[in-house]
């Protein structure tokens, strides 16, 4: 029934004998994320939410992530709304476990990938404006917890080699200076700091490795991960 798992999780809430940790991964399209979060997702105590990228291929019958690849210019707000909207709703879901492990997040949505619209010139500066709005109000507005950001750090040319195996349909267009772009950009807001609001710790774990080796690195940085709060 669900009535008792419901009272657990509150009283794992108001007992406050765990403090809750939350841990967002982050890196370039195809760094890895999703083979990360189904390593960590095997662990107990702990939730893993995959970015909503289903949503944003199907929302009501519609597909703005594949209009956003073919006419950026036109359909990028389109997506970003919507992305920003989705990843508001998984920031702002209850907890559900001590950790929480979350695939990326609303600040890398902004980062990243609307400033890489904007600053390409594919974006127009009147959608850029009022995204920013939107973003800062939230921001301002709604308390977006964090306590570690794990940065899956890749060379855009391994990006570019995982994203033509993996051949999903809407990201066949993507060009190897796209992901140059997106990983610039990732570079500033993680470890040069330069440019953009750093709401949490960064772990760094160089991603370029197959499968394998990717395994064991996480496996090393398990306590650093799990233990985010301490
Ligand atoms: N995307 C976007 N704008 C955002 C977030 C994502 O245009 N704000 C796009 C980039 C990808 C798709 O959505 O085409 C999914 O991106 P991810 O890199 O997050 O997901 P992957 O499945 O590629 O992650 P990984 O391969 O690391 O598991």
């Amino acid at each position: 029934s669900r009535a008792p798992s419901h009272e657990t999780a509150g009283k794992l809430m108001r007992s406050g004998e765990d403090k809750k940790a939350v841990v967002w991964i982050e890196g370039n399209i195809a760094s890895g994320k999703t083979t990360c979060l189904e390593y960590f997702s095997k662990t107990s105590n702990l939730e893993v939410l995959t970015e909503p990228v289903s949503k944003w291929r199907n929302v009501r019958g519609h597909n703005p992530l594949a209009l956003m690849y073919q006419d950026p210019e036109r359909w990028g707000i389109t997506l970003q709304t919507y992305v920003q909207l989705t990843m508001l709703d998984r920031h702002m879901s209850p907890m559900s476990a001590p950790v929480r492990m979350m695939e990326r997040s609303i600040f890398s949505a902004k980062y990243i990938f609307v400033e890489n619209l904007f600053r390409s010139g594919k974006m127009p500066e009147v959608d850029y404006a009022v995204l920013t709005e939107w973003f800062d109000w939230i921001t301002t507005n709604i308390s977006i917890p964090v306590d570690l950001i794990v940065y899956l750090q890749t060379s855009p040319q391994t990006c570019h080699e995982r994203l033509m195996q993996r051949c999903r349909e809407e990201e066949k267009v993507i060009p190897l200076e796209y992901l140059e772009s997106t990983h610039q950009l990732y570079e500033d807001w993680l470890i040069k700091r330069s440019s953009f609001f750093l709401p949490a710790p960064v772990l760094v774990i160089p991603a370029d490795q197959d499968l394998p080796n990717m395994l064991d690195r996480y496996e090393e940085n398990r306590d650093k991960i799990l233990t985010a709060n301490n």
